[in-house]
Parts: C-alpha cells; structure tokens; sequence
C-alpha cells in the first residue's frame, strides 16, 4: 500500500505495523460515527415538545445489554492479543541478528559494526538479514527513530536498550532523534542505507565509507584497552582471591551480596566496570577500582573483549576449594 501520508514501508515490522493502526483507527471512526449518530438521532427525535409515541419505554433489556457489552469486549481482546503479541516480537531479536552498536550523545549518532567499521549519523545495513542495535546514551535521554522502518526506542545514558529489525528494501531511509535532547535536537539525524547483502558485504570488508579495511574489531579494540588498564591482573582464566574470572561471564548467573541473582548480560557487565560498587558479586569484596572515566566506546570495546571469553569456564585447576564455599563467581 502507498498511502501517501504514510512514510515508505521498508522493514519487516512496516506492514504488521500500519495493519494494526489501520484496523485500530478503522474501529475508532467506526464506533464514534455509530454512537454520535445514535445520540442525534434519538436527541433530535425526543427532543422536549416533540411529537412522538413515547408510550412503552424499556427499562431494561438484557439481551442489549449483553450485546453491547461482549461485542466491544470481544474487539477490545483482540485487539490487545493482536497489539501485544506485535510488541513482544520487536522485543525480541532472532539470536544469529548482525549486531551494531549505537551511542547517542549532544546531537549525533555514532555508529559501530563489530568489526570495527564506524559511522556517523550514518548505517549502513544489509537487505533482508536481521540487525541488532545495542544501544546507549553518554548523555540525556534520545530516542532511535527511523519511521520507514516503524521503529523507535529510547536511547538511555547508564543503560543499554534494544531494538532490531530486517530492512525489507535497498533504499537511503530517515534516521531522526525523536527525545527532545538540548538545542541542536532538531539536527540530530541521518541516513539509513539499506543494501543488497554482497554489496554490503563488500562495503564492510572494504572498511566501510571511509574505505579503511582490516582496522581492529571492537574485541580487539576491547582487549587492548584490558591489557592498557591492566584487568588481567585481577582477572584471569580462574577465579582467584583477587577477582572472579570472566571466562564465560557473558550471560552467566551471578548471586550478589544482597541474595539478588542477576544475569550477566551487556548492562551488568557495563556497571561492574564504571560502577563496581552498585552490585557485589558475593565471592568479593569491592577491590575493585571504579573505571569511571572510561567512555561508552570503551566500555562497549570491553564488552564486546569480555564476550569472546566464551561461554564456557575456562580449562584447568580451579583455585580456591571446590564445592559450596569456593570462591568465584560462577555461583549459577
Ligand atoms: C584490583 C583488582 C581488580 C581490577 C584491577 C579489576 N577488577 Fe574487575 N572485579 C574485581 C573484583 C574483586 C570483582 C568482584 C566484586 C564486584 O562485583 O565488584 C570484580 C568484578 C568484575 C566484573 C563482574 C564479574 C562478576 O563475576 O560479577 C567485571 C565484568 C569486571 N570486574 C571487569 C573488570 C575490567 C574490565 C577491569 C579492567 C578495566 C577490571 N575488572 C579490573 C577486581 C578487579
Ligand atoms: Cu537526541
């Protein structure tokens, strides 16, 4: 469908999108014209001094009353099903997506692939294959806006949020910041450019725009910096009195020092570095330094070191004494 007070429909979630709208406005004009006409009709017609047969008025009438009360109940269910069953699939990316990374900041986009290609206020993204933003914010509040595609989600500073989608076809699409963020707000913008998979494959390998192959990956990038600030010496292959290992950190379970379990995951890992002292891991104490000058670049470069430490622990002895009381992290 081209309506044209419509933006393009250019992603998977388009088309399921502007359906439920349609249907959900559809119903709205519907039940306001049937209601609105039913007051004026009955309005004008027993309006005070008019002549009409007003003998036999119904008092109650259960029939009625159960008509009006299922059928919008019935629309109001489906409705809701339909709705939310939409929003939990943009809750939920498919586990193979290509992932980029987003920092919003006063008033650009910085973009960046995994292998170590950035952007500004510019994506490149291939055609039909599913793409993972991480997002964050290293100031106030932004939002991720690309209307062609229907997407939008809140870009946060201290917290990473997501959001996915396959483009649905090649094209250059609007990329707009949608949080009133400060006075250049209205410039915050840019271009997503949707391309063929092989030619966005070539761009990628070919170092993207500013055609700069072979730079380092963000886990290359990452391990440098854990090499520069010395983590290791807190942290190596095995848990020790100094510090757990982060072998197999990445969405692993960790019981803190209040009892509370929480996962591993990008948001976890991101406060034990900038923030150590907010959540204990209950094997520690909080030795450990506070990296707060670290920028979200660096942090989501050690992110993304500390996930290709695997899944798995890694081999070999385990200091410490094995069983209920052995020091470490890996408390699952
Ligand atoms: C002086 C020792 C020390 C240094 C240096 C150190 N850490 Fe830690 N780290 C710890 C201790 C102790 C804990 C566990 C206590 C806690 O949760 O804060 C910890 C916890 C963590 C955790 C959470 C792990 C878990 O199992 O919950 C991550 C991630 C982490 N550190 C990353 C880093 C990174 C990245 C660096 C380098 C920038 C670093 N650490 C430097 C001692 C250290
Ligand atoms: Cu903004």
């Amino acid at each position: 469908m081209n309506f044209p007070l419509m933006p393009d429909q250019a992603s998977n979630f388009a088309r399921p999108y502007d359906a439920l709208f349609f249907v959900l406005t559809a119903l709205t004009i519907l039940f306001t014209i049937l209601v609105g006409a039913l007051v004026l009709f009955f309005a004008v017609r027993y309006r005070k001094g008019s002549r009409v047969d007003r003998s036999g008025a119904v008092e109650s009438h259960l029939g009625l009353e159960i008509t009006w009360t299922a059928i919008p109940l019935l629309l109001g269910l489906v409705m809701f099903w339909w709705a939310a069953k939409l929003y939990v699939e943009t809750r939920q990316p498919p586990k193979d997506a290509m992932e980029v990374f987003v920092i919003g900041k006063q008033w650009m986009w910085h973009l960046q692939h995994s292998n170590g290609v950035r952007e500004n206020n510019e994506l490149h993204v291939p055609v039909g294959v599913p793409v993972r933003l991480t997002m964050i914010s290293q100031d106030v509040i932004h939002s991720f806006f690309v209307p062609q595609f229907r997407i939008k989600q809140d870009v946060l500073p201290g917290r990473y949020t997501q959001q996915w989608f396959v483009a649905s076809k090649p094209g250059k699409f609007n990329l707009f910041c949608a949080e009133y963020c400060g006075t250049q707000h209205s410039e915050m913008g840019g271009y997503i450019y949707a391309m063929p998979p092989q030619e966005f494959q070539k761009w990628l390998a070919s170092g993207g725009d500013k055609k700069r192959p072979n730079q380092p990956t963000m886990a290359d990038l990452g391990k440098a910096l854990y090499d520069r600030l010395a983590c290791a010496n807190c942290h190596g292959p095995q848990d020790t009195e100094r510090g757990p290992s982060l072998y197999g950190l990445y969405g692993a379970k960790r019981r803190m020092t209040d009892g509370t379990v929480v996962e591993a995951d990008a948001s976890y890992i991101r406060e034990s570095i900038k923030n150590p002292y907010a959540k204990i891991n209950e094997s520690y104490q909080n030795t450990m330094p506070e990296y707060r000058e670290l920028t979200e670049e660096d942090l989501l470069n050690l992110l993304a070191y500390i996930r290709t430490l695997g899944t798995a622990k890694a081999p070999g002895p385990v200091l410490g004494n094995a069983g209920p009381a052995q020091i470490g992290g890996a408390n699952r």
